[in-house]
C-alpha cells in the first residue's frame, strides 16, 4: 500500500511540470494575436488532424489601449484588470475557443501576466480593452480592485522606482520592469485575486500557463498563488491533473537570479536553447552541427524534463527579451526550417512551434525601429481574422509557421518517435549530421557548403520511407524523395548543399 501511495503522490506531485497533452501530441505551437475564434477554427481544421498537442494564447486579460505607437502588441503586457476581453475577443469567445479546441484534443495554455499591471505612464481612465477605470497615479485598478495597498512602491530601493541593476536580486523582484506597476505578491489580497483570475480560466478548461516575467517574482509567493490553483475541469481532464507550469526566466548565465530558483514550481523556459542554436545553424563563434551530438544537458542547459523549448518567441523574433542576432524567425526561412526541424527530432525538452505576423522590419542603427508593430489590423485597431489560402498558407501578413510542411511533419515526426532513445548519431566532423530515435524514425542534415553523400545505419526496419521534409506520404505515395532502407536498415543519403531544405526526416508512420 506504501509504495502505491508513494507512486501515486510521485505523480501528482510530478503534474505541474507534465503539459497534460492527449497522449501522442508532444508539442504546442504559440499562435501569437490569434483571436480566440480563429484559434477554434484552427484547432477543429488544422491542429488536431496533424497532431499538435495545444495553443499558447497571448494575453486574455484587459489590457491597456496604447495610441503612441499605434496599438502595438506588447500593449497586451499591460493589464487593467482580470476581465476577459481584448483584441482577440470577448469572455464568450474565449469560452468558446476552449471547449471546441478541447473538444478536438488540443488544449490551452494561457499567458498569464501577473507580475505587474500597466506602465506608471498609463494615465487614467477607460483607455483599456474593456472600458474598466483605472488611475495609475493612484494605482487604482477599480475592475479588480487593486489600490496603492497592493503595490511594491514602497519595497523598491531604486532611485527611480524601476530596476537598474539585474545583479541585485532585490531590485529585480521589488522594483518596476520597464516602470510596469510591480504588484505586491507578499500580500495575501494580491495571491487571492491571481489566484481567482487562474481559477476562473481552469475551471473554463485551459490546460495550463505560461507565467510572465517569472524573474520578477520571488518563488515562494508563487508557490502560494500556485497551491490555491484548482485541479483541471474533469470535462476534459483526468480527475486531480494540475495545470500545467511553464514559467518565463530569462537565464543566459551572469545575473543575480537564475532559473533553477523556479524548478521547484514547474518547467522553465530555457533561452539559452534558441540563441545556441541559432549559432549552430548560422555557422557562427565557429559553431558546427557535428557539435550538437551532445546537445541538451551537455550544454549546460536546465534538465530535460523542466525544460521548455523553442527556436524563437515573440520577444526575441524582434530583439526583445534575450538572443540576439543569432536567434532564427520565419525571415530566415531556410535556417529556420533546419532549426525547427532539429528541435523536433531531438528527444531535449518539451517543445513549442512559434506563429507570428509579418511586419515591416526596417533597421536604424542595427535595432528595428519597428519592433513594436501590432498583428495585422483595419484602420479602427481591430485584428485581421485570420484567412487560409487554397495552397494552405495563411492570408493577411499571419505568418503560420506552423502549417509550413517542413514543420508541421516534424511535429507529427515527434509524436511517431516519443519515448524513442536518441542513436545512431554520425557526422562528418563538420556540419554534415545524422541521427535516429530508435526504431522509429531518422533524420539527416547536410549544412555545408558541399554535397552530402553517405551511407548510414537508420535503426529503422527495411522498406521504402517518404522523406517528410520535401513532400509526404499520401495514399501509398510520396509526394517528395522515397528513401529505400535495406533489412540492415541501412539507407544511402544524397543532399545537395543548395537545395532548399537540405534536410531528410523518415519514420515508421512515412513508410509505404
Ligand atoms: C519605457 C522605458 C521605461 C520608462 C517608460 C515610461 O523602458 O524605462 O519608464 O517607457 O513609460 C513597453 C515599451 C517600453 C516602456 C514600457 C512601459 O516597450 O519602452 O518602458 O512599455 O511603458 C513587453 C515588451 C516591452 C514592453 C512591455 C510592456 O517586450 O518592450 O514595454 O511588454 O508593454 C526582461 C524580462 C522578461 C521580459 C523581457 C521583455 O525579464 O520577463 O524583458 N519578457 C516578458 C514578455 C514581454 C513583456 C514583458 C515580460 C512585460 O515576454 O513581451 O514585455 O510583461 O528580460
Ligand atoms: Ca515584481
Amino acid at each position: 500500500m506504501k509504495i502505491l501511495l508513494l507512486l501515486v503522490t510521485a505523480g501528482l506531485c510530478a503534474a505541474q511540470y507534465n503539459p497534460n497533452t492527449k497522449a501522442g501530441r508532444t508539442s504546442i505551437v504559440h499562435l501569437f494575436e490569434w483571436r480566440w475564434e480563429d484559434i477554434a477554427s484552427e484547432c477543429e481544421r488544422y491542429l488536431a488532424p496533424n497532431g499538435f498537442g495545444g495553443v499558447q494564447i497571448s494575453p486574455p486579460n484587459e489590457n491597456i489601449i496604447i495610441t503612441n505607437p499605434s496599438r502595438p502588441w506588447w500593449e497586451r503586457y499591460q493589464p487593467i484588470s482580470y476581465r476577459l476581453c481584448t483584441r482577440s475577443g470577448n469572455e464568450q469567445e474565449f469560452r468558446d475557443m476552449v471547449t471546441r479546441c478541447n473538444n478536438v484534443g488540443v488544449y490551452i495554455y494561457v499567458d498569464a501576466v501577473i507580475n505587474h499591471m500597466c506602465g506608471a505612464a498609463g494615465g487614467s481612465g477607460t483607455h483599456c480593452t474593456c472600458g474598466s477605470y483605472f488611475n495609475t497615479g493612484n494605482r487604482d485598478f477599480s475592475a479588480v480592485p487593486y489600490s496603492s495597498w497592493d503595490f511594491n512602491d514602497g519595497k523598491c530601493k531604486t532611485g527611480s522606482g524601476e530596476i537598474e541593476d539585474y545583479s541585485d536580486r532585490y531590485q529585480v523582484r521589488d522594483c518596476k520592469l520597464v516602470s510596469l506597476l510591480d504588484l505586491a505578491l507578499e500580500k495575501d489580497y494580491v495571491r487571492e485575486k491571481i489566484a481567482e483570475y487562474m481559477n476562473k480560466l481552469i475551471d473554463i478548461g485551459v490546460a495550463g500557463f505560461r507565467i510572465d516575467a517569472s524573474k520578477h517574482m520571488w518563488p515562494g509567493d508563487m508557490k502560494a498563488v500556485f497551491d490555491k490553483l484548482h485541479t483541471l475541469n474533469t470535462q476534459w481532464f483526468p480527475s486531480g491533473a494540475k495545470p500545467f507550469i511553464f514559467q518565463e526566466v530569462i537565464d543566459l548565465g551572469g545575473e543575480a537570479i537564475s532559473a533553477s530558483e523556479y524548478f521547484g514550481l514547474g518547467r522553465v523556459t530555457e533561452f539559452k536553447y534558441g540563441a545556441k542554436l541559432g549559432n549552430v545553424i548560422r555557422k557562427w563563434n565557429g559553431e558546427k552541427m557535428a557539435y550538437l551530438k551532445s546537445w541538451g544537458e551537455g550544454w549546460s542547459f536546465m534538465p530535460s524534463d523542466k525544460a521548455l523549448v523553442f527556436v524563437d518567441n515573440h520577444d526575441n523574433q524582434r530583439g526583445h527579451g534575450a538572443g540576439g542576432a543569432s536567434i532564427l524567425t520565419f525571415f530566415d526561412a531556410r535556417l529556420y526550417k533546419m532549426g525547427v526541424g532539429f528541435m523536433l527530432a531531438h528527444p531535449y525538452g518539451f517543445t513549442r512551434v512559434m506563429s507570428s505576423f509579418r511586419w515591416p522590419r526596417y533597421f536604424v542603427n542595427g535595432r528595428d525601429v519597428n519592433d513594436w508593430i501590432g498583428p495585422p489590423c483595419y484602420s479602427d485597431g481591430t485584428t485581421k481574422p485570420v484567412t487560409i489560402n487554397a495552397d494552405t498558407t495563411c492570408g493577411d501578413d499571419w505568418v503560420c509557421e506552423h502549417r509550413w510542411r517542413q514543420i508541421r511533419n516534424m511535429v507529427g515526426f515527434r509524436n511517431v518517435v516519443d519515448g524513442q532513445p536518441f542513436e545512431n548519431w554520425w557526422d562528418n566532423g563538420s556540419n554534415q549530421i545524422a541521427f535516429g530515435r530508435g526504431n522509429k524514425g531518422f533524420i539527416i542534415f547536410n549544412n555545408d557548403d558541399w554535397d552530402l553523400d553517405v551511407t548510414l545505419k537508420t535503426g529503422l526496419p527495411g522498406g521504402t520511407y517518404c522523406d517528410i521534409i520535401s513532400g509526404q506520404k499520401e495514399c501509398e505515395h510520396c509526394t517528395g524523395h522515397q528513401i529505400q532502407v535495406d533489412n540492415d536498415g541501412l539507407a544511402h543519403f544524397q543532399i545537395s548543399n543548395s537545395t532548399e531544405d537540405p534536410f531528410v526526416a523518415i519514420h515508421i508512420d512515412s513508410k509505404l
